[in-house]
């Protein structure tokens, strides 16, 4: 094998955030960018971590150009083998479990997930362990330690591999296999869930339904699984085909950006089931006949109905949430007697928790469910689960939403969202609002109290790591909550993500507009954090 040393030199900013590391396009494209980073990867890996590999990613332009200098890198670095999707697709939840059904080392995911694809658009990478979990953070520090070291890097002239038909290359000496991107997924999903009763119900007249791929990953998942496999009609599927570009689109499953969706959903003649989900296919959305029903509420009623589920009905062992995703699933924890877990967001901070089997379902506000059948949060996965709930109650999902809150009360809760704000004004934001913890403390606003002020930490039970910083948290006496972040996905600016909930125990009160319901949060919020100050906007870019 003909193993080149390429000399290189570290780059600045090869940090992973929230999920993996996120840049333009054109920061990728620089000569030995991708390189760095993928030999970084390889050089936190012992011998025995480095004999077979997943790959694949969610279909944006540079992903095939990408994965063939992967696929080069890893056959130089000594892999045995790597498993890659079809034309390099895999989703980021199909990526977990190809790497937890043959038991690989891990795996490399190529997405920025929603954020905005093509030439001029993102790309990103991600790193994998063996049980299918975003790289832990002591990982994805070490792979940055080495990435600001980096003197050079191993790879081999080989002829491209045809990524197109299934089956085995070689690469060196390495093996590459070609797989079907959908066949190991779609088999889990039939595992998991009551796909007889599920089938009936889509391919049911009276049931009326649209999910939308929003010309991302799930295109090529949703027409294998939805149409052929369970029989819907073909044009229950919108937007299947993944392109490049995502169709210029920013494929973030809300009420934003799934405007198409939205449309049906609202219409005089409304679907009766709704949902979309993201680049790479972690995300959902779901609605029903002109209602939308939040992430945070979603993992609560998915929790709720465990015992109709194949694959829980045995018992959840417990519930896990990002700490800014409402406190909708604790009550139903509380109820079913199991332990809940508020972790910092992010599916790595998960990861612990699922093979420890202390919890069984997790979720984020922002539109992320899964549960320990992979180790990623899975869109399909939670559209599916909510069909299979549709199948057994026969209900409308506003029905289903309401008697949730009737049982356990309602949360009400939204997310702010302000982008492509100057990054040190968004420094200078938290900071302005952690100057005040002390004088917050006990103050009245309208007619809530604050009673704590902290930034939130987390100390992972299971390997009890410790990760600091993770949000600013105001708890007021009755509950409710305001949380600030700045996202860490972002490649333009800062994004500063301001998060409201209110408890709502009285039934006659769970039918208000969101946003007025915690209009005396959103004005507290926006005097104490100084918002249009910091941000110069008046008004969030995103309301979700
Ligand atoms: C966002 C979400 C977070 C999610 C992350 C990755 O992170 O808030 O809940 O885990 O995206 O999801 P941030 O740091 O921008 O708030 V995905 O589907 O973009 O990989
Ligand atoms: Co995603």
């Amino acid at each position: 094998m003909n193993i080149s040393t390429i000399a290189t030199t570290p780059f600045a900013g090869q940090k992973a955030g929230t999920s993996g590391l996120r840049k333009k396009v054109t920061v990728f494209q620089q000569a030995h960018y991708l390189e760095n980073f993928v030999q970084s990867i390889f050089n936190v890996l012992s011998t025995t971590e480095k004999q077979v590999l997943v790959l694949g990613g969610d279909g944006r332009y540079y992903n095939r150009i990408a994965i063939q200098v992967i696929l080069k890198m890893a056959a130089a670095n000594g892999f045995k083998k790597v498993l890659v999707g079809q034309q390099g697709i895999l989703s980021t939840p199909a990526v977990s479990a190809v790497i937890r059904k043959y038991r690989t080392n891990g795996g490399i995911i190529l997405s920025a997930s929603h954020n905005p694809a093509g030439k001029t658009g993102d790309f990103g990478i991600k790193f994998n362990n063996a049980s299918g979990s975003p790289a832990a953070e002591k990982t994805t520090e070490a792979i940055y330690q080495q990435t600001q070291v980096i003197s050079e890097y191993y790879t081999l002239s080989a002829e491209d591999i045809d990524l197109n038909s299934l089956g085995e290359y070689t690469c060196g000496e390495m093996v590459v296999e070609v797989i079907d991107s959908v066949v190991d997924y779609a088999e889990l999903m039939a595992e998991v869930f009551d796909f007889p009763a599920i089938g009936k119900l889509v391919q049911s007249p009276d049931f009326r339904f649209c999910f939308d791929a929003m010309h991302a990953v799930t295109g090529t998942y949703a027409r294998r699984i939805l149409v052929k496999q369970l029989g819907a009609a073909e044009n229950s599927v919108i937007n299947a085909v993944p392109l490049e570009d995502f169709a210029g689109g920013h494929p973030d499953p809300n009420l934003v950006h799934a405007k198409e969706l939205v449309a049906k959903m609202y219409a005089d003649n409304p679907l009766d089931f709704g949902a979309a989900s993201d680049g790479d296919g972690d995300r959902n959305m779901i609605m029903g006949a002109q209602c939308f029903v939040t992430p945070s509420d979603s993992l609560a009623i998915l929790a709720d109905h465990a015992a109709l589920i194949p694959a829980y009905k045995t018992g959840l062992a417990g519930i896990a949430r990002s700490m800014p995703t409402s406190c909708a699933a604790d009550k139903v924890a509380e109820k079913l007697g199991i332990p809940s877990y508020e972790t910092p967001t992010g599916w790595k901070f998960f990861g612990n928790l699922l093979d420890a089997d202390k919890a069984t379902l997790c979720g984020e506000e922002s539109f992320g469910t899964g549960s320990n059948h992979v180790r990623e949060k899975d869109g399909l996965w939670a559209v599916l689960y909510w069909l299979n709930i549709l199948a057994v109650r026969q209900l409308p999902v506003q029905e289903i939403v309401n008697q949730h809150w009737a049982k356990y009360g309602r949360h009400y809760y939204s997310r702010h969202d302000y982008e492509g704000v100057n990054s040190e004004q968004a420094q200078a934001l938290m900071q302005h609002v952690i100057g005040q913890f002390d004088s917050l403390s006990q103050q009245s606003f309208g007619a809530y109290t604050i009673s704590q002020c902290d930034e939130f930490s987390y100390t992972d039970p299971v390997d009890n790591s410790v990760s600091t910083h993770q949000g600013i948290r105001l708890l007021c006496e009755d509950g409710s909550r305001i949380i600030l972040r700045l996202s860490g996905t972002g490649t333009d600016g800062a994004t500063i993500r301001v998060y409201l909930e209110r408890y709502e125990v009285d039934s006659t009160q769970h039918q208000q507009p969101t946003q007025e319901a915690l209009a005396d949060l959103i004005t507290a919020i926006a005097q104490i954090a100084k918002i249009q100050h910091y941000t110069g906007c008046d008004v969030p870019t995103v309301i979700t």
